[in-house]
């Protein structure tokens, strides 16, 4: 191997890991990897971003998209600083990303030298909820151990994001380490036995549901779970966020389970006589704060299936835990011979009439959001990507929209389980670069959109949009924090207390960025917008009036006041 900048080298081994693209913010800590970028420019692009949350949340999408780790790269403390919402996001919703940050040169380390922070301390796996594994590249020679170390812990186990620390004296050190091959994640096959006991299990059960999620999915397994599904005749919930496990479209889906719950779908959860939960955690979102499956002891029996070895048994005390990656662990399950026949037959019927009930809602004016998310997805191409960030609004989009299950097209959902704000826009920019024959839909409210309103610059900079597929972001603008102007009326009814915004022209601003935009009122102007958006060859920004008043897919803001009031005159 050539003498070569130790920058230079780490550019070589993205690119031997299949990496076609990065996304950050450049800083003077790492400029010898910027030149690396350069040098190797027609098989990798640097796309700059305007902002390092912005930039990790793309990051976060190509991770979800593509299964293997997402790439951002950011400059010391501030820029460390500013990434750290994406990393967080990444880590609970199991995402695999590598995040390069910039470090202080080795002699200079533990004097507070400029902009230096100890990600060790930062982020490390102690600080629960922000990376995997911090690792700080010790040498030029070692630099191809820490990269390849970096894309296995990323991707194997419970996937996640990971944090690589480049000590500006070592990325210019010229280094003649090799680049080493593509990096495949060791997966975790089911045991035999446990198989046998999950069979017992459901052949034991009158009222089974399963529920699935999580990371480490692909188009075989989602198939392969399918498959299982229909062999079993098996309902499907999917966890919050992870509706691209399974059709939505499919006569066993049951719906998600998340925040905004189909109360049905809730009843059903807990009348359930065994949950199967594969690949989802079971966190707050999933078990609707602990009380749908209680905790430490559900009253359902319960089989977790999950590829952190962490996760099984951290808060329930199931009656079965099965370590296995979602790669393998459908597959393993549609080897399960089914019986002739099966005592849930009208529970499944059941549990999708419950789904389809739930998407019919009684018309609203001016503006009707159920009609809109409907609109959007007759309108759009089927493989279209949706994405969001956090709000009130993000409850229309998961309820109407029918997410296709991934073996059809990839993900076609890209949104934080986290509940992250400014996810959404970034994620579609991210979406359309990397898949440019896609269409990417970003729905976002208002206070989410105007988190990372800056990567419309970055859309525009990269080109994103332009290709065969469209890029259209709706911004749903109730001139308030409207979730957290919810939770106050339910908990201080009348007393408003800071969610109220002042907004901007969303549209007048997208254009100065230089993207189309509409402004849309009423439910009538939407079909005609959302068509001229389709048909148009740059991105688009859908800016929809909204009144507050209609604050969720369920219930308006004046009855959860008056109710709240009620509770406290009782
Ligand atoms: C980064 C971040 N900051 C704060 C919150 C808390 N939070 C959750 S929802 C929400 C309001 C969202 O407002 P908007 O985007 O306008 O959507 P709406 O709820 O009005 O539909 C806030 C502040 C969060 N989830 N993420």
């Amino acid at each position: 191997m050539n003498a070569r900048p130790a920058g230079h080298a780490l550019v070589e081994a993205l690119i031997a890991q299949g990496v076609t693209a990065a996304f950050g913010v450049p800083g003077e800590s790492y400029l010898a990897v910027l030149d690396g970028f350069f040098e190797h420019r027609d098989r990798i692009r640097f796309v700059a971003c305007r902002q390092e949350g912005g930039a990790a949340f793309m990051a976060d999408a190509q991770g979800k998209l593509s299964g293997r780790p997402g790439i951002c790269f950011v400059t010391r403390g501030p820029g460390a600083a500013n990434a750290a919402v994406g990393l967080h996001s990444a880590f609970q919703d199991s995402t695999p990303l590598i995040l390069f940050v910039g470090q202080v040169a080795g002699g200079q380390r533990d004097r507070e030298a400029f902009q230096e922070v100890d990600y060790r301390q930062m982020f490390g796996p102690g600080t629960l909820g922000m990376a995997k594994w911090v690792g700080e590249v010790q040498s030029a020679e070692r630099l191809p151990e820490y990269v390849a170390r970096a894309f296995h812990t990323a991707m194997q186990g419970r996937p996640g994001p990971v944090v690589l620390a480049l000590p500006e004296d070592v990325l210019t050190q010229s280094t003649a380490a090799p680049v080493l091959p593509r990096v495949s994640p060791a997966l975790a096959w089911p045991p035999p036995q446990a198989l046998l006991e999950l069979r017992a299990l459901l052949l034991a059960a009158q009222r089974p549901l399963l529920i699935a999620g999580g990371s480490g999915w692909d188009g075989e397994a989602a198939q392969a779970l399918q498959a299982f599904a229909e062999a079993w005749q098996l309902p499907v919930a999917c966890g919050f966020r992870f509706q691209d496990c399974f059709d939505n479209r499919h006569a066993l889906y049951a719906g998600d389970v998340g925040i905004g719950i189909n109360p049905a779908l809730a009843e059903r959860v807990h009348d359930a006589d065994l949950i199967v939960a594969l690949g989802v955690r079971l966190g707050e979102m999933t078990t609707g704060g602990y009380t749908l499956l209680q905790a430490p002891r559900p009253a359902q029996k319960l089989a977790h299936v999950h590829a952190g070895a962490e996760e099984l048994g951290r808060v329930y005390a199931a009656d079965l835990l099965l370590q296995a990656s979602m790669a393998c662990a459908a597959k393993a399950l549609r080897t399960l011979a089914a019986p002739p026949s099966l005592p849930w037959a009208a529970w499944a019927q059941a549990a999708h009439a419950d789904y389809e009930a739930n998407q019919i809602a009684p018309s609203v004016e001016p503006m009707d959001l159920a009609v809109v998310m409907k609109t959007v997805q007759r309108l759009a191409p089927p493989d279209t990507v949706y994405t969001n960030g956090a709000g009130n609004f993000s409850g229309w989009l998961h309820r109407y929209v029918r997410y296709h299950g991934l073996q059809h097209h990839g993900r076609t959902q890209l949104a934080p389980t986290s509940g992250a704000m400014g996810y959404g826009l970034p994620a579609a920019v991210a979406a359309s670069l990397l898949q440019p024959q896609r269409t990417v839909v970003n729905v976002a409210g208002d206070g989410d959109f105007l988190m990372t309103a800056q990567e419309l610059a970055t859309a525009t900079g990269c080109g994103a949009g332009r290709g065969g597929g469209r890029l259209i972001s709706i911004v749903v603008d109730n001139a308030s924090y409207g979730t957290i102007r919810m939770h106050q009326e339910r908990a201080y009814p009348g007393r408003v207390s800071g969610s109220e915004l002042c907004n901007p022209d969303f549209a007048a601003l997208a254009a100065a960025y230089g993207w189309r935009a509409q402004r849309v009122d009423r439910t009538a102007q939407f079909e005609p917008a959302f068509a001229a958006a389709l048909a148009a060859g740059r991105p688009t920004l859908l800016h929809l009036k909204l009144d507050a008043e209609l604050i969720t897919s369920r219930g308006t803001l004046s009855a959860i006041r008056e109710a709240a009031l009620r509770r406290r005159s009782d």
